[in-house]
């Protein structure tokens, strides 16, 4: 690991604030961050004191006025050299998002995949930044819509997604001609300290101007300052949704616009007609990849009474092939959890889980021993569990799958929705009405809802995000990009006359 870290220049000591090529020094605290794979110590981090975040402040607005005068198709050249940059990363970045976040060697190459991904998609929609033509009710008047940068964005992330998250706000926001301010989570900042140094060096060779891309650092705080800074007209925050309704509360107060992606509580409906191969690897991938801490994890089960049982011996066989190791390990299934407190919220909510009725068909626990001295890894587990559970219509950020049962669609439906959160939702079955329900009006009511496909490893492409307490917020593809523009009618006048709309006269 010491090789990765000096090729991703993070070696030692790390500066955590900075305007694109420049690192500020400053006086914040020096955060020390371990690996929850072995519980070392990686580097360190200094966090942004309020000096540099003034700093980091008038640069991003300084640096404002003249990229929003680039071409959008020059910009989108520097995004796709960021995706070359990136490519040219892919192993070393996704080796240390696993090793500093915890996920699957897999997972973190997936990741910076996504962000090429995302490069691309970028790239493409730089000449596509489209707006309406109007027929005007008046004649030799010509109405149209354009859209504008809005100016500074700021982007939290959170820790299960260290770098791809950012980077689906980052790569639009920059192509819609903003600049950005990034605050990672402070459980995972040198990812994102990685990712500066990869992409200043193409800032810097395209001479974009200083302050385009910022990183600052810091915990809850940082994130509150941000929040209430009307300097930042779009706060984009990933993570929690306790976080995200202090965050709407904040800045809908200043008037500000948020882009909130929050938690989930997602489910698989596994109908009778269902392909359960296909079942079964869609609901494992889905609940224990990355050890359980996606916002699209699927958490719940909803397996209808006839094929109950089969689905359940079914899911505790192939539990009992996971191998829970060392994410770096190419041959393990599952990682650790990210910190000692996600293991606690873990064992609290298996304890409620059984103070509630929950029966536990596959056991849950944390690992001791060779390999699993950092105190993070834990067991993936199974519940027989009842929809109504707190528990159940809670967010655990942990591989915990609980399983219900359902007697007809309708309930089956109504069990999914069900529940606070609304990000991602699936239905197992071959039959076309079960598919075609689930998927109408009377369906699925998340942002996201799949046919014989779990719940997580959604495609860049599409628009990504979900209803009610995940947020309402939609990212990535699709037509996201309009969350980091302003829309902007005009009305021109080519006439000799002033006619007024809606047939109004007024004459001197
Ligand atoms: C998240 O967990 O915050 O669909 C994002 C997925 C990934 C993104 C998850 N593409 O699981």
């Amino acid at each position: 690991m010491k090789d990765i870290l000096k090729q991703l220049d993070i070696a030692g000591e790390n500066k955590g604030t900075s305007t694109g090529t420049e690192w500020l020094p400053g006086s914040g605290d020096l955060l020390q961050i371990k690996s929850p794979v072995d519980g070392s110590p990686i580097a360190t981090v200094q966090q942004t004191d309020d000096k540099n975040y003034e700093a980091v402040m008038a640069k991003a607005a300084e640096a404002f006025a003249s990229w929003r005068l680039w071409p959008a198709p020059k910009r989108g050249e520097v995004v796709r050299q960021v995706g070359e940059a990136l490519r040219n990363h892919k192993e070393a970045l996704g080796k240390l998002v696993s090793y500093e976040m915890g996920k699957s060697l897999q997972e973190g190459y997936g990741e910076v995949q996504e962000m090429i991904d995302i490069c691309d998609f970028a790239v493409g929609l730089s000449r596509q930044l489209y707006g309406l033509t109007i027929h005007s009710e008046r004649a030799g008047h010509r109405m149209y819509e354009q859209w504008h940068p809005l100016g500074t964005v700021g982007i939290i992330s959170a820790f299960n997604f260290p770098v791809a998250v950012w980077s689906w706000n980052a790569m639009l926001a920059w192509v819609c001609g903003d600049v950005c301010i990034w605050k990672p989570s402070e459980k995972t900042p040198l990812s994102a300290v990685a990712c500066q140094h990869i992409i200043s060096k193409v800032f810097q060779k395209n001479q974009v101007p200083e302050g385009v891309c910022s990183l600052v650092t810091g915990a809850r705080a940082l994130g509150e300052k941000l929040a209430a800074d009307h300097r930042i007209p779009l706060l984009s925050a990933t993570g929690s949704t306790r976080m995200g309704k202090a965050v709407a509360a904040t800045v809908g107060a200043r008037l500000g616009k948020t882009l909130l992606e929050l938690g989930g509580n997602n489910a698989i409906i596994i109908t009778p007609e269902a392909d359960l191969n296909i079942a079964i690897i869609g609901a494992v991938f889905g609940a224990v990849g990355t050890a359980g801490q996606r916002c699209t994890t699927t958490r719940r089960l909803i397996i209808h009474a006839s094929v109950y049982e089969t689905v359940k011996n079914k899911l505790a066989a192939a539990y009992a092939q996971l191998r829970i190791g060392n994410p770096l390990d190419e041959h393990n299934h599952v990682g650790p959890l990210i910190d000692k407190a996600a293991v606690q919220q873990y064992l609290s909510a298996i304890e409620k889980c059984k103070t509630e009725g929950g029966n536990f068909v596959v056991e849950g626990g944390v690992l001791e021993g060779a390999g699993y001295e950092s105190g993070c890894y834990v067991k993936p587990c199974i519940a027989e569990a009842q929809p109504h559970y707190e528990i159940v219509q809670q967010e655990t950020f942990a591989p915990i799958l609980y399983l219900l049962k359902y007697n007809t669609l309708e309930e089956a439906i109504a069990i999914q929705n069900g529940v606070p959160q609304g990000l991602s939702s699936s239905i197992m079955t071959l039959n076309l009405r079960e598919a075609e329900t689930f998927l109408s009006a009377a369906g699925s009511d998340c942002g996201i809802a799949n046919v014989n496909i779990g719940t997580s490893g959604a495609e860049i492409g599409g628009a990504f995000g979900g209803e009610k307490e995940t947020g309402g917020g939609r990212e990535s593809g699709s037509d996201a990009w309009r969350n980091y523009m302003r829309r902007q009618t005009n009305t021109i006048n080519y006439s000799t006359a002033l006619p007024l709309a809606q047939g109004i006269k007024f004459e001197l």
